[in-house]
C-alpha cells in the first residue's frame, strides 16, 4: 500500500521547465491550470518568454511513487509574482523545493535570484535543490552564476543540471532532494 506521501514544490520563472518537470515523471494525468495566454493572461503577458503560448495561472499538480510505499507529490507554482502566495497554501509539511533554472532564458541568473529573494522565509527552512535545465553542449556554463545567485540569497544549496523532459534525469534530482531531506531529520 502507498502510504508515505513527501511534498516537493517547483518554483522558478515562467517557462523555466516546472510543467516539463511535473508531467515526465507523473504516474497521474497532471492536473494543471495552464491557460492560453490570451486576453484573460494579458495582465502577465510582459512575463513570459517570447513564444509562449500557455502559462500556469495557479500549480500544476502531480504524483510520483517512491520505493514500495511512497508517493511524492508534485506542486508546480506559477512563476508570476503575483502568484507568490500560492507558495503559502502548499508549504505546510512541505519536504523540499526545486528551484529550476532556464539556462535559455535572458537573464536567468537574475530571474533564479528573484524567484529565491521572493520565496526566502520558506526556503530558509525547507531543503533547497537548483536545477539548471535546457543545457547545451558548447555553451558556457551557468553554474558559478548560479552558485553566486544562491549565495548572495544567504541560501546553500546544489546546484545540478537535468533535462526535465527526461523520466531519469528527474528522478534523480528527486533523489537528491529526498537524500538532503532525510539528511537533515537524521
Ligand atoms: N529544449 C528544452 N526545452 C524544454 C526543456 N524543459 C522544458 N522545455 C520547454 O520549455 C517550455 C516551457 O516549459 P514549461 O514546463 O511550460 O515551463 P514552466 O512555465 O516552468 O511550467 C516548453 O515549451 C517546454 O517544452 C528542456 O530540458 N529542454
Ligand atoms: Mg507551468
Amino acid at each position: 500500500m502507498l502510504d508515505r506521501t513527501y511534498k516537493l514544490a517547483l518554483i522558478g520563472a515562467c517557462g523555466a521547465g516546472k510543467s516539463t518537470c511535473i508531467a515526465s515523471v507523473s504516474d497521474i494525468p497532471v492536473i494543471s491550470t495552464e491557460v492560453p495566454l490570451d486576453s484573460t493572461a494579458a495582465p502577465f503577458s510582459d512575463q513570459q518568454p517570447a513564444g509562449k503560448v500557455t502559462m500556469t495561472a495557479a500549480f500544476d499538480y502531480g504524483e510520483m511513487a517512491v520505493g514500495q510505499e511512497g508517493r511524492l507529490l508534485l506542486y508546480g507554482l506559477p512563476g508570476q509574482q503575483d502568484f507568490a502566495f500560492m507558495f503559502d497554501i502548499v508549504q505546510n509539511g512541505l519536504m523540499g523545493v526545486i528551484a529550476v533554472v532556464d539556462a535559455e532564458a535572458r537573464t536567468p541568473i537574475q530571474d533564479l535570484l528573484a524567484t529565491l529573494c521572493l520565496h526566502k522565509e520558506i526556503l530558509s527552512r525547507t531543503p533547497l535543490v537548483v536545477v539548471i535545465n535546457k543545457v547545451y553542449p558548447g555553451r558556457g556554463s551557468l553554474v558559478p552564476g548560479v552558485l553566486d545567485a544562491v549565495e548572495r540569497a544567504g541560501m546553500v544549496a546544489p546546484v545540478v543540471t537535468a533535462d526535465l523532459r527526461d523520466r531519469s534525469s528527474v528522478a534523480t534530482v528527486f533523489q537528491l532532494i529526498v537524500t538532503i531531506a532525510e539528511h537533515r531529520h537524521g
